[in-house]
């Protein structure tokens, strides 16, 4: 493997000198490397990634949404007299100019230069910390405000499509490919008591309540690079999900990811819960961002976005754990059941807690 990565490595436009490349970060779907380069001046990163083409039916149509999205940001990070290097992912080239390289199993690599002296983070450290990144993923939103929206691919259809998630969850009830059906019955049985409220912000949209915006879709903490002297939200990473989405989308997976008490697999539920002030931190430093383009019911719903992305994160993870673990990697048997079990009981927990989220934004 070590071997294979290094060539590939190799077809891109690197400095002179000795390459390694290391497993890096945790996320759940591409293979990512740190890879090293020891050139005279010193050492220089770089993130290597082969992109999962079970999850990216058409990889190249994402490394193009990537490219057009940081450019525009590019400009407007340097309008606004920030450093474009650091504060958006730059695409390394390939030596012939392209912007990724195919493998011998003809799947998809690319290259981004290493965003140093930052830290990616799976729980934040305290409020204040987690409202940075609110800021950070405000940002984004509020600098993409005026991208066109429409000429993005959608590179997964329906991808924050509730009702859709829904209805992949009963297909792959009814398919049970993995035959661990009879071990979730509860499981379903509390996904079934939101057949109708899934349907809540696609409504809002059809109506004309809220609008259509360039969304992140992905903004879990550990996708957003946090400058590791001060905690300031310095890059927006992971742009594979880029696409037209809601307001909601963004801010509520944030909370699904960031405002509990306990990581996304614990096992022992009892530690499973919102954290109200993690929520207030996040909003206040998502709404100071973006805010400012954001209408009356778009803010108001922001609570909805946090249930219904934690129960839709969470039917993801019970549908892949019937369908035999294809999409999200798994690191121990029954890992994605148990990521359903966090997701459902942090559902719990916003329920219990509704009426003081609700207090929160309308207060912020
Ligand atoms: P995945 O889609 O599998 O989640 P990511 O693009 O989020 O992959 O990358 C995985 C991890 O690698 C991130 O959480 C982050 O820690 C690290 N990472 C990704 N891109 C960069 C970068 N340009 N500079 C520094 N670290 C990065
Ligand atoms: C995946 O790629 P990563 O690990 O940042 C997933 C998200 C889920 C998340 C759950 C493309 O995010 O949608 O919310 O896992 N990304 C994709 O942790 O499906
Ligand atoms: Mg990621």
């Amino acid at each position: 493997m070590e071997r294979k990565t290094i060539e590939m490595a190799r077809r891109f436009a690197l400095p002179q000198g000795e390459i390694t490349a290391e497993p890096y970060g945790n996320g759940h779907i591409n293979d990512t490397l740190c890879v090293c380069v020891k050139t005279q001046e010193g050492t220089r990163r770089y993130i290597m990634q082969r992109v999962n083409r079970y999850v990216f039916k058409r990889p190249e149509d994402v490394i193009a949404n990537i490219a057009r999205v940081t450019e525009y940001l590019r400009g407007i990070i340097a309008a606004e007299g920030g450093d474009p290097a650091r504060e958006t992912l730059t695409l390394v080239p390939t030596a012939d100019g392209k912007l990724f390289a195919y493998d011998e199993d003809g799947e998809l690599w690319r290259m981004y230069l290493f965003i140093e002296e930052t830290i990616s983070r799976d729980l934040p450290d305290t409020p204040e910390l987690f409202a940075l990144s609110g800021a950070a993923f405000g940002r984004f939103q509020r600098q993409m405000g005026g991208f066109p929206a429409a000429s993005l691919v959608e590179s997964i259809p329906d991808f924050h499509n509730t009702p859709a998630r829904y209805a992949q969850l009963m297909d792959a009830v009814a398919r049970n490919e993995a035959g661990r059906l009879g071990e979730v019955g509860e499981e379903l049985a509390f996904c079934r008591r939101y057949e109708r409220e899934v349907h809540t912000l696609l409504d809002a949209l059809a109506a004309g309540e809220i609008p259509l915006r360039v969304t992140h879709n992905d903004t879990k903490l550990n996708n957003v690079l946090l400058d590791a002297q001060t905690g300031r939200g310095v890059c927006v990473i992971d742009l594979d999900t880029v696409m037209p989405g809601l307001a909601a989308y963004d801010f509520g997976d944030s909370i699904r990811f960031g405002a509990t008490t306990a990581e996304e697999d614990e096992r022992d539920l009892s530690k499973v819960s919102l954290s109200l002030p993690m929520f207030e931190a996040f909003a206040r430093g998502f709404l100071g961002e973006a805010g400012q383009v954001m209408g009356r019911r778009e803010i108001e719903l922001l609570p909805m976005g946090a249930k219904l992305m934690t129960l839709e994160c969470g039917m993801r993870f019970l549908a892949d754990y019937l369908n035999g673990d294809k999409y999200f990697r798994i690191h121990r048997p029954g890992h994605n059941l148990d990521r359903a079990h966090t997701q459902f009981a942090l559902v719990r927990s916003m329920e219990e807690n509704w009426d003081a989220m609700q207090e929160i934004v309308r207060k912020i």
